[in-house]
């Protein structure tokens, strides 16, 4: 018996459209802490348990991972010899180090100067073919569409069934740590792939028994890409958080189903409260997430405060992304100086004593 972790695909085999024999391409994605908050729920006005998914501890620093690892062996599986997607940046990231894995080619499709520096530095590193398109991930994901018709070709976003397959363990994983399902699950809404994977998961633990009830869903978006809360899709969506700049999102049923069927809600938020929300988060608790990984948790605050969360829940938020993905927008929202000495005892001496 060994107990090294080979990752998610091999954990939850059972669960998964996979073959004794098929060849599983892995990183160890899965696996990732649930995190107990515990100084941010203390300036809150009801008591919650509230926990956090750090995805961001996933291979490639997103839970774009699990996905892929189920994508790219499925695509191998199948033969294929390339990838393609377009993508906000994560999903870039790690479409190019799972196809490095597999001995295949990635071509990546990225809204020109709308991705984190981190993203673009990974797809670049595994050998990635990158095309910078002058558009945004929707025109991307409508090229992508219409390429993968004229080349063989696999396409690795979310549309490919195999990508929620695999991000539907996350909610296994989250049932296993609390011994139960939580009673709200908050977390960023995009292209609402991670949405639907969530509420996959949870149903499929709920049908089998294994848990007696499920979350209700709670998606939080950008206030300028939030096509839920129009009631239809946008065109020209912005934000700082670029990892949902996302106006056309691709599973905009199922996440609706995963909304209503849980007696869930969508909400929306600014990219003010969205830095701010990173901020507290990475202050108050030592937990650096993207900017968009940042809503979930601006999002249960909000909902916890106005009770729409009552007392005594038990929360879930899931940080999709590291926050060292983009290290831009974390320096440039910093507003304490950097503080400038000599290299003497004297100076850093004082510096540290106005400080204390
Ligand atoms: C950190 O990488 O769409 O609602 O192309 O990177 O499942 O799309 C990224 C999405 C949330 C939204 N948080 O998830 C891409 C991409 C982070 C993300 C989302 C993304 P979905």
């Amino acid at each position: 018996m060994h107990s090294r972790y080979t990752g998610l695909i091999e954990k939850y085999r059972d669960y998964l459209p996979i073959h004794d024999d098929t060849r599983i391409i892995s990183l160890a994605e899965g696996n990732t802490p649930l995190i107990r908050l515990h100084n941010i729920p203390k300036l809150l006005k009801n008591e919650v348990a509230l926990y956090v998914k750090y995805e961001g501890l996933n291979p490639t620093g997103s839970f774009k991972d699990r996905g892929m690892t189920m994508a790219i062996t499925k695509a191998v599986e199948s033969g294929s010899k390339a990838t393609v997607c377009a993508s906000t940046g994560n999903t870039s990231a790690s479409a190019a180090a799972y196809s490095a894995r597999a001995g295949i080619t990635a071509f990546v499709l990225i809204p020109e100067g709308k991705i984190a520096q981190g993203k673009l530095a990974q797809a670049m590193m595994h050998g990635a073919v990158i095309i910078q398109i002058q558009g945004n991930f929707d025109d991307g994901m409508r090229l992508v569409k219409e390429v993968a018709q004229h080349a063989p070709i696999t396409i690795v976003n979310s549309i490919n069934p195999y990508r929620l397959q695999g991000q539907k363990t996350a909610a296994f994983e989250i049932i296993e740590a609390l011994g139960r399902a939580p009673d709200y699950h908050c977390l960023p809404v995009g292209n609402a792939g991670n949405i639907s994977a969530y509420w996959m998961g949870y149903t499929e633990f709920a049908d089998i028994g294994i848990v007696n009830k499920r979350p209700k869903m709670c998606g939080y978006q950008a206030s300028r890409s939030a096509p839920f809360l129009r009631g239809h899709p946008i065109d020209n969506p912005e934000t700082i958080a670029t990892a949902i700049r996302i106006g056309h999102p691709q599973s905009w049923d199922k996440a609706i189903n995963a909304q209503k069927e849980s007696g869930g809600w969508f909400d929306e938020f600014t990219d003010a409260e969205i830095l701010k929300a990173q901020k507290l988060l990475a202050e108050k608790e030592g937990i650096f997430c993207e900017p968009a990984s940042a809503i979930s948790i601006a999002g249960a605050i909000k909902d916890i405060n106005n009770g729409k969360i009552p007392e005594g829940s038990t929360v879930t938020c899931t940080l999709t992304g590291n926050g060292l993905k983009d290290p831009d927008t974390a320096i440039q929202q910093s507003t304490t100086p950097l503080i400038k000495v000599k290299a003497e005892l004297g100076e850093v001496k004082t510096a540290i004593l106005q400080k204390m």
